[in-house]
């Protein structure tokens, strides 16, 4: 799996305020609204313990203490805990936490311990950027492309078919792209044979996975995929909608999926 770097987090909160114009110029509602209306929840200044954990590669720097600005930002009352792993897990349930935010190289958690609710960061991201994607006011009609159908893209591919939407998916790994296809219902994507899309969702590991051919003019790109999708060069030429940032958008659907 593809680590985040510190430099992935730099300037969270002016990412943050970046990713949320967009989100309120493409669905009309800022990132709170879609969780709320998504989930049914909201969170009422909820404490949240954010435990660093130091196993495998080990603290990512500014991973805490992003999580902990994407607290503040959506409204949850955020602390990360002096000591690291077991003992900062003690720390943060000794101090009051309601929920606890960790992760290791492979899981990245939201536990609420007072309703026992569990979140995982890869189907709650998946979920949320292509329910953004799936509210587009401008959207030209129900076809939307789905680039990458791993852990992440498979649960947002689930999130559009459940909700009415014509996806065409498309993976390089003919394996993932059978189960998306029988299992979902959804239409497989030939690269070679493409078409235009007003609502295009990615989640994968690479760059330049959005070929020209399928791009329409104004649409949405909404993609937690690092790299980016897209060049800059295209989304200027297409003038693409693109929601796209490393970190707190799929934060807070876990978070409000476990409130
Ligand atoms: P994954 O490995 O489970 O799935 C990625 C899929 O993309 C794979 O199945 C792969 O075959 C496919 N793929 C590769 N090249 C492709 C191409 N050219 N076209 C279409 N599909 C292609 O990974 P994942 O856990 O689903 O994560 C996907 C990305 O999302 C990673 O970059 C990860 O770091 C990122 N991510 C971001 C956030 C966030 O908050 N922004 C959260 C979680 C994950
Ligand atoms: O506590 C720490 O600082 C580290 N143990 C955090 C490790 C997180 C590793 N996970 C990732 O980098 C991501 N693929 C998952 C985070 C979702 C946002 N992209
Ligand atoms: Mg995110």
């Amino acid at each position: 799996m593809a680590l985040l770097t510190p430099n992935d987090l730099i300037n969270i909160n002016k990412q943050l305020q970046e990713a949320d114009s967009v989100v309120k110029r493409v669905t009309g509602l800022d990132i709170k609204g879609v969780c709320q209306s998504l989930y049914g929840t909201s969170p009422s200044s909820k404490k949240v313990g954010i435990v660093p954990v130091t196993s495998g590669n080990g603290i990512i720097g500014n991973f805490s203490a992003s999580l902990h600005v994407i607290t503040q930002y959506f409204g949850f009352d955020g602390f990360v805990t002096d000591m690291p792993d077991v003992s900062g897990y003690y720390e943060a349930v000794q101090n009051g936490a309601e929920i606890i935010l960790m992760a290791d190289d492979h899981t990245f958690l939201a536990h609420n311990i007072k309703n026992g609710k569990m979140a995982n960061n890869q189907p709650c991201t998946g979920i949320i950027y292509a329910e953004i994607a799936s509210r587009y006011l401008k959207a030209d009609s129900k076809d939307v492309l789905v680039m990458g159908l791993g852990k992440v893209g498979f649960p947002g591919a689930a999130q559009l078919v459940q909700k009415g939407f014509r996806v065409y998916g498309y993976d390089p790994d003919a394996r993932l792209l059978k189960r998306a296809v029988s299992n979902l219902g959804i239409i497989p994507f030939d690269p070679a044979n493409p078409k235009k899309f007003s609502i295009i969702f990615e989640a994968t590991p690479c760059a330049n996975t959005i070929p020209e051919a399928v791009l329409s003019e104004n649409c949405v790109l909404s993609t937690p995929g690092i790299p980016c999708a897209i060049s800059e060069e295209l989304k200027n030429k297409y003038d693409v909608q693109l929601v796209a940032e490393p970190l707190g958008i799929g934060t807070v659907s876990m978070l409000y999926s476990v409130l």
